[in-house]
């Protein structure tokens, strides 16, 4: 098992790489190249760099999230192709220059949201905060400005500027596609990728839907245990895996989070884990996300790590969305203070049952 942070390169995230490799136990970064527009291939030297760049300072780049996937492939359209090829190219460079699993996910229109970036909590610090009934209220330019204008001069991964102005018509796009449809286009996609990931020896590691349920009308596919097996199922290969997120699938109260570790890592179908916690407000849609300590939130972080130990889990894990404490000022969700202390918190776990089994 390996305990690694999300890190964003070229100034877009507030926290510099040698105060990673100041968190014990963290031996790499989870990072992306930020200024590829989606769709693009990524291009071997620019991967390099980025991976020179980390590795300079004594962490590794084995995990990249994400490579986004174009909406024309999401949506089916003609000219899929060209960006599915793209997609293969950049699987092979990262392969090439040492990555080892691509996180990725297959959100229609827009990745996980949230209704507030920074809700103020009775201790002090902030967080983000999902409201269900104040979201589905906002329009798309209300939810962009609110993304935008609230992330703290950053925008949230996946919500990248050139997609705004599209985002209305998008969403229209999917009102005349059926779920069955959906899938049908996410499996051409696989089809595609899987025998590139077996050639190259890379691990394809989807994210669940965040929130795990339809809004603005979108098909939301990966969102509890039977959408995984199926998921999982297009191609049976282990290289089609898995990003196990805890917090998104959690938002969910009909799932049972262990139960899921459990299954599909002991399938070796879990490369990467995202371990964070979340708390339920208002209702079973309501939630806010807090620190990554068990009595902070409704889901036993304990029972998470025991899951994953004795499941042999044998891949990634990153401490996820944290809260913005101690007075940092930085991307929502990714402040460094309460991810090291999510980080050491797991590891703490993990060396504690390893001691006792
Ligand atoms: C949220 C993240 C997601 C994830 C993408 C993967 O914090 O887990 O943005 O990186 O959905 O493509």
């Amino acid at each position: 098992m390996k305990m690694i942070i999300r890190w964003f390169p070229d100034s877009a995230d507030s926290i510099p790489l040698e105060y990673i490799r100041q968190v014990p136990g963290v031996s790499g970064v989870a990072t992306c190249l930020m200024h590829i527009p989606v769709g693009e291939t990524w291009p071997l030297d620019d991967i390099n760099d980025l991976r020179d760049k980390i590795v300079a300072v004594g962490l590794e780049m084995e995990v990249i999230e994400s490579v986004n996937v174009h909406e024309s492939i999401k949506k089916g359209i003609p000219g899929r192709d060209r960006y599915i090829e793209n997609y293969m190219q950049s699987m092979r460079n990262l392969a090439q220059a040492g990555v080892k699993c691509l996180c990725y996910n297959v959100m229609p229109v827009m990745d996980w949201v949230r209704s507030n970036l920074a809700q103020v909590l009775a201790d002090g610090s902030t967080t983000m905060a999902y409201h269900h009934e104040t979201l589905i209220r906002l329009s798309p330019s209300d939810l962009t400005n609110s993304i935008h204008g609230s992330s703290g001069g950053f925008w949230l991964p996946g919500w990248e500027e050139e997609r705004f102005p599209q985002m209305e018509e998008d969403i229209r796009f999917y009102h005349s596609l059926s779920e069955e449809q959906y899938w049908e286009n996410i499996a051409y996609f696989i089809d595609a990728i899987v025998p590139v990931a077996h050639e190259c020896d890379i691990n394809l590691a989807v994210h669940p839907d965040d929130p795990p349920w339809s809004i603005f009308g979108l098909p939301k596919i990966i969102t509890d245990a039977q959408s995984i097996r199926r998921f999982l199922s297009l191609n049976d290969s282990n290289r089609n895996g898995i990003t196990l997120c805890t917090g998104s699938l959690g938002a969910s109260t009909k799932n049972d989070i262990p139960a899921i570790l459990r299954e599909f890592v002991s399938q070796q179908r879990v490369p990467f884990v995202h371990l964070r916690n979340i708390k339920h407000t208002s209702s079973d849609k309501d939630f806010i996300e807090t620190a990554h300590f068990s009595n902070c939130g409704d889901l036993d972080m304990f029972e998470m790590v025991l899951a994953l130990y004795e499941s042999n889990f044998d891949g990634y894990i990153r401490s996820d969305h944290g809260r913005m404490i101690w007075g940092e000022q930085g991307r929502p969700g990714y402040g460094l203070y309460d991810r090291a202390l999510g980080a050491n918190y797991l590891l703490g776990l993990w060396e504690a049952i390893k001691k006792l089994s």
